[in-house]
């Protein structure tokens, strides 16, 4: 049976909660693969009297609003325990049944030097730096790869989580107190800390590899859905400007343990326009009034942060690009009524770097650096979509937009958002 894969096709905020709230009640698991509390999904869902309902979830997979799906938190997920409680908490006291959440044992754990870590490394960076959220989930993945990681297992059995964490602070107690010129961390504070979640997350850790595994020989349907998207992604991403973990499909095996031959389905979200948070190249940026109305419809705000985000038009070498790295079966595009009232709308074709024409992703970062956008111009429209259900029932000039982008990103656009509510989409079969 089927494992899907939901990946951001951009630079992440493309609305991917939504869509994986969308799908909760056909599927029986989603799963968290990659990345920690950076992520921001916002899921607006209605009640039948007509009230919104904004659930901003962080580190909690977005299927844990979907009362018959069982959440999960993958073996390549970075954990910040404090807010994962915080988090539950925050859901139960809002009705919420948080019951079903289990959690890989092998997961990595954000120890607090390592948010300090992050946030210090910034500072020291100036105008060098990433624009991270300041969660530690750098110097956590760092950890892991350099074999120095707290893993959620660790937990358990206090005498090898102090070996762990003395053996991670004898490098980096050298690096705070000598390089950046902070205090040295304090073993038995770092033991304590971590031990004092032990009992609480010991019910919900699992080897979810082997559970996922039997769910889908039982015939289940399983969710791998991504934090941040396809040009974060540490590999394929605009590096140095991403994050540090494999945020596009291939992540979406490694760090939940299912084979990439039990995946049928990849589904891309990708935004009506582009944005982006943080530093790093931009292509189709607008720093034009057009950006700003961008901006203040779409509440382009980050969900994590808070901080304004960049915003830009369509960029449809990036939406074959994502196509690729992922192989894509479909797309949702989301946030169509956001373009409502623009009397043209741009879609970026092709860049132009310093008189080369690039259809894909140029291989150089400079190159990338300086690419201008060829763009394509669509007549605007004026009607409110956002009562549209079918896609005959969207004026024709948002009908002509959806068909060329689809056309330009080379795959099916399968369903439409129109609006932040559960229910405001157009589904395509
Ligand atoms: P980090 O903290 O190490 O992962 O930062 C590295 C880069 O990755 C970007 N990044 C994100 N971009 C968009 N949205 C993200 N999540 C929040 C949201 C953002 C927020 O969903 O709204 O609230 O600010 C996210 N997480 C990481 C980040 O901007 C850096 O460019
Ligand atoms: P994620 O990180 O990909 O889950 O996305 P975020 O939640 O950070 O940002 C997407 C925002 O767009 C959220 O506030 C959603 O409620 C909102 N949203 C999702 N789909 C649509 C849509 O079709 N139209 C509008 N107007 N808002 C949407
Ligand atoms: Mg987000």
């Amino acid at each position: 049976m089927p494992a899907i894969v939901l990946v951001g096709a951009q630079w992440g905020d493309e609305g991917k909660g939504k869509a994986t709230d969308l799908m909760g009640s056909d599927v029986d698991y989603v799963v968290k693969f990659n990345g920690g509390n950076n992520a921001g999904h916002t899921v607006v869902i209605e009640g039948e009297d007509g009230t919104r309902e904004k659930y901003a979830l962080h580190l909690l997979p977005s299927g844990i609003l979907s009362p018959n799906v069982v959440p999960v938190i993958g073996n390549g997920v970075v954990i910040d325990l404090e807010v994962l409680f915080k988090e539950l908490d925050g859901l139960e006291a809002r009705g919420v049944d948080t019951s079903r959440l289990i959690v890989s044992g092998s997961a990595h754990i954000i120890a607090p030097y390592n948010r300090t870590l992050d946030k210090v490394t910034e500072r020291f960076l100036g105008k060098r730096k990433i624009g991270t959220t300041g969660r530690g989930i750098g110097p956590t993945y760092a950890d892991k790869m350099n074999r120095i990681g707290i893993r959620v297992q660790d937990l358990f059995d206090e005498g090898i989580l102090r070996q762990k964490v003395e053996a991670a602070l004898a490098v980096k107690n050298q690096v705070l107190v000598k390089i950046y010129n902070t205090r040295a961390v304090d073993v038995d504070l770092v033991v304590a800390e971590l031990l004092s979640y032990a009992a609480r997350l010991r019910p919900m850790v699992r080897d979810t590899a082997l559970e996922l595994e039997k769910a889908l020989n039982a015939g289940s349907n399983v969710l791998l859905e991504a934090g941040q998207a396809t040009l974060l992604d540490v590999d394929h991403g605009t590096y140095p400007f991403v994050t540090s973990s494999s945020a596009t499909a291939g992540g979406a095996c490694t760090g939940s343990g299912i084979p990439p031959t039990r995946v049928s389905r990849v589904i891309a979200i990708l935004k009506a326009y582009t944005t982006r948070v943080g530093e790093g190249p931009f292509p189709t940026e607008l720093f034009d009034d057009d950006g700003e109305t961008l901006r203040k419809t779409g509440v382009e705000y980050g969900t994590t942060t808070g901080r304004p985000r960049r915003c830009g038009w369509m960029d449809t070498v990036i939406g074959r690009y994502a196509t690729r790295i992922n192989g894509v079966t479909d797309f949702v595009i989301t946030k169509l009524d956001v373009l409502t009232g623009f009397e043209q709308v741009p879609i970026c074709v092709a860049y132009d770097v310093e008189g080369v024409r690039f259809d894909e992703m140029p291989m150089g970062q400079s190159d990338f650096h300086h690419a201008k956008p060829i763009y394509e111009l669509m007549d605007g429209w004026w009607e409110d979509i956002s009562g549209c259900r079918t896609f005959e029932d969207l004026p024709a000039a948002a009908q002509a937009y959806v068909l060329r982008v689809e056309e330009l990103i080379g795959a099916r656009v399968s369903a439409i958002g129109v609006g932040p509510g559960r229910h405001e989409i157009i589904e395509r079969f």
